[in-house]
């Protein structure tokens, strides 16, 4: 029979929700033991708590760095029930079972976080809490372990199904959870004592991320997935609150953070929207409304655009959501959505609807992580914005006011276009993206057949290109991929410039009379 939680320790930094908690297993007959901060707390409340103390026979000590270090309380917390050795030795030493473990740790990165002295952050080093944590993790066979109180709920729903007692399956989920915290704390202080040592490669902080939801699959139905949050950005799509539409597959969140972190690249002054399909941006305008946005976008690639993925940057509107929805969309993400969009779009039953509450800031520090067989690559996010770089024109022919505005753009998206990135824009809007390509001058190529497949569709007499500017993530090796732009009627180039062949490239362009800017910095995307 399931054996109900008879002595519970508690012994909280954040003491959110904790007398409610305590009040509730106290009802249950728990008897209550506590370390100085917490059991005063339960002793103002009107709840009968045994100080920790007395179970040691030590009093805190060394400013609290030693309050629950001892045989009697890890004792306490390893004994196998079930084992007459370990319950011979508990009764030889008068060890009583502690059989609920309520513990949150000293605020190590809230402190850190303020910009407390090294010498504070240093005592905000929690030793005991995570020694106890990992020992009841450890014996969760037999111990209930709550390190949220989030999971306060949970475990009294349980202890009232079932007599007082936790299930099997919860205890392992809970020690899990337990394992995930004091590793996520234990690399915090790692980071941070790297920082200090000016060490500058960073630690996989995403190892500190909380499993937000286990995915019914991942990139294929025979792959698990789980989604992690971070805490890396105060606005994303980790962060995001679902509307409506069923829940997101590793597939939708993959793309929709794709389309938001492209969109949040513009400023919120000037309206933008993101059309994304497969990871990649398959149009993007600026307009003076979001509707004229999202039309300039969709005429980029109305084709891939159909189940694709839509990112806006501002308040989505009515006239917006009404367009939008008459087409076939996976996902909208927005910063937030007016009354009249959310009963707009409340009629596409299956469209998912994110609102985030802001924008990621593009310029943010931030870590990215890809696995390889074996091992794991962190680099810090690419924060580098087109806005903040020393454009440098190359060319005899100085880019006109109107081009260089376009040149910023396609720059702008073509960071977020899988390399090798070619992007073609004219007036504010992509009309060409070429991407993923192992070669540069297949990308320019892709991209101009689709300008020009987006120009038949719309039954227009020249391809879109023609006198639209182009952006390349990285520098033409060869002068062929600019070859490939002069033909398809480009005006100026933006790319970052650096190849060996610059002087060829240079000349290419002044031959056909174009304007290239160089600026300096690369925005490859693998
Ligand atoms: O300084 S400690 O590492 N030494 C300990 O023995 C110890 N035991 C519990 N910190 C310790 N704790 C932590 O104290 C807990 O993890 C919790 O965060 C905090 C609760 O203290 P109080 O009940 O006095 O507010």
């Amino acid at each position: 029979p399931p054996r109900p939680i008879a002595r519970a320790l508690l012994s909280v930094s954040d003491k959110t929700g904790l007398v409610d908690f305590a009040r509730a297993l106290a009802a249950h007959g728990v008897a209550l033991v506590s370390t100085g901060g917490t059991r005063k707390a339960l002793a103002e409340a009107g709840l009968a708590v045994t100080d920790v103390a007395e179970l040691t026979g030590y009093p805190e000590m060394m400013d609290g760095r030693v309050k629950t270090l001892h045989p009697a309380v890890h004792g306490g917390l390893l004994a196998i029930r079930d084992n007459a050795e370990h319950r011979a030795a508990m009764q030889a030493h008068a060890i009583p079972a502690i059989d609920l473990l309520v513990v949150n740790l000293y605020p190590f990165e809230a402190t850190l976080a303020r910009g407390a002295s090294f010498d504070d952050c240093v005592e905000n080093i929690d030793i005991g809490g995570p020694a106890m944590i990992r020992a009841a993790s450890k014996n969760h066979a037999d111990v209930t372990v709550v390190v949220d109180a989030a999971d306060y709920g949970e475990v009294l729903a349980e202890m009232a199904e079932n007599g007082g007692a936790t299930t099997p399956e919860l205890r392992r989920r809970l020690a899990a959870k337990a394992y995930a915290r004091t590793a996520a704390y234990d690399a915090a202080i790692s980071n941070w004592l790297l920082a200090e040592a000016g060490e500058e490669a960073p630690t996989f902080r995403a190892v500190g991320g909380v499993l937000a939801e286990a995915l019914r699959y991942g990139e294929n139905p025979h792959q698990s997935a789980g989604f992690y949050r971070t805490a890396q950005t105060r606005f994303g799509v980790a962060t995001a609150e679902q509307l409506q539409g069923k829940a997101l597959s590793y597939n939708n969140l993959n793309d929709t953070d794709a389309a938001f972190e492209c969109v949040a690249e513009f400023d919120p002054a000037e309206p933008a929207v993101v059309i994304v399909k497969h990871a990649n941006p398959c149009g993007v305008a600026v307009g003076d409304t979001l509707l004229q946005a999202y039309e300039k976008a969709l005429a980029c690639d109305p084709v891939s655009a159909f189940g694709g993925i839509i990112a806006v940057n501002r308040l989505l509107d009515a006239d917006a959501a009404r367009r939008i929805v008459e087409i076939f969309t996976e996902v909208i993400v927005a910063p937030a959505a007016s009354a009249e969009a959310i009963a707009i779009l409340a009629a596409r039953k299956n469209l998912r609807l994110l609102v985030t509450g802001g924008l990621p800031d593009p310029r943010a520090a931030g870590l990215t992580a890809k696995t390889l067989a074996g091992g794991l690559l962190v680099q810090s996010r690419d924060a580098a914005v087109v806005d903040d770089m020393a454009l440098k024109v190359v060319t005899k022919r100085a880019p006109s006011a109107r081009e260089m505005a376009d040149m910023r753009f396609a720059f702008r998206v073509a960071k977020h276009v899988k390399s090798n990135a070619i992007v073609y824009a004219r007036d504010g809007a992509t009309v060409g993206i070429g991407a993923g390509q192992m070669s540069r001058v297949d990308s320019a190529r892709i991209a101009a057949r689709k300008a020009e497949d987006a120009a038949r569709a719309a039954g227009l007499a020249e391809s879109l290109t023609r006198g639209s500017v182009v952006a390349s993530d990285a520098f033409f090796p060869f002068a062929d991929g600019l070859d490939a732009a002069i033909e398809a009627g480009a005006t100026a180039v933006i790319q970052p410039g650096g190849s060996m062949r610059d002087a060829e490239v240079i000349a290419a362009a002044d031959k056909a009379d174009l304007a290239m800017v160089f600026t300096g910095v690369r925005h490859f995307r693998h």
